[in-house]
């Protein structure tokens, strides 16, 4: 099983997209082995941006959709056959700034579907302008004084929409991202991963997450909302990662 196509790499050298295409192809690859998926089953979508050619370099059943129009796109491959395994890609800002609305459906209806943000907290393709998870002051082509605008925190987002499994890593962290790749595809219903990933030419903040990041213990049960809430709250001088909510719940077109 190969999953790499022949396809020229145009992420810039040593990009942390290349710790997420790694941790998604191991994900891919245990799951096959384990019989727990097929690879003729799974159709990954992505949006345009950087994190968008992720799709030429799988060698799975791809489709690039439009600018943060993915998740209808794939929401409507898993409505047509649900034996899909549906996976979408996205950049921050085309899940959280052009396609945020589509989130928001998605998580309240419940539909089968992987989606992974790559959170590099600017629009990188088009070289740097803020996006909804810029923190304020962020200076950038489209803000050169400093955005003026306060972040907002996709997964109390997703929580409140009725999202069924949440989670956040970090792209430099390949072993433990596949592992959690791995769970969200296993979770029946919408699951919804956010990966930091440290821009290395517009946005370099391995420093700053290096020393915040830590890792939620994983074996506590994970279906209380009320300390998913509290940890994802948890942002500035602490930023917690890994599983912060799961619970099983009725699937969209899962009617009986
Ligand atoms: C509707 C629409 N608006 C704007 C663009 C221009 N555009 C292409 S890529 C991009 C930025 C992508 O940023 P992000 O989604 O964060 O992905 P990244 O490049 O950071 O991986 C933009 C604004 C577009 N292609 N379509
Ligand atoms: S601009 Fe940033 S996100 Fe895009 S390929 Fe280069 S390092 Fe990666």
């Amino acid at each position: 099983m190969n999953l790499l196509t022949q396809t020229k790499n145009t992420w810039c050298p040593g990009c942390t997209n290349f710790g997420i295409l790694a941790a998604f192809k191991g994900a891919i690859e245990d799951l096959v082995k384990n019989n727990e998926i097929k690879t003729e089953e799974v159709v990954v979508g992505s949006g345009i941006g950087c994190h968008g050619k992720i799709s030429d370099y799988l060698n799975l059943n791809s489709f690039c959709g439009l600018h943060g129009r993915i998740v209808p796109v794939l929401s409507g491959a898993k409505i047509a056959n649900p034996n899909l395994k549906v996976i979408a890609f996205e950049g921050d800002g085309d899940a959280y700034a052009e396609g945020i609305e589509h989130l928001v459906h998605a998580a309240k209806r419940n539909i089968d579907l992987t989606l992974i943000v790559h959170d590099n907290q600017t629009f990188a393709l088009t070289t740097g302008q803020f996006t909804p998870t810029s923190p304020k002051g962020f200076k950038g082509k489209s803000t050169p004084e400093g955005s003026p605008e306060e972040p907002f925190n996709p997964l109390f987002l997703m929580l409140s929409a009725g999202a069924t499994f949440i989670a956040r890593s970090y792209a430099l962290e390949v072993k433990k991202t596949q592992e959690i790749i791995k769970e969200a595809i296993r979770h029946k219903g919408f699951s919804f991963i956010e990966i930091i990933q440290p821009c290395l030419s517009l946005n370099d903040t391995r420093d700053h997450y290096q020393k915040r990041i830590y890792w939620l213990n994983e074996s506590r049960q994970k279906d209380n909302i009320d300390f998913a809430f509290e940890k994802i709250r948890e942002w500035n001088d602490k930023v917690p990662l890994g599983i912060f909510y799961q619970i099983n719940k009725k699937t969209y077109g899962d009617f009986n």
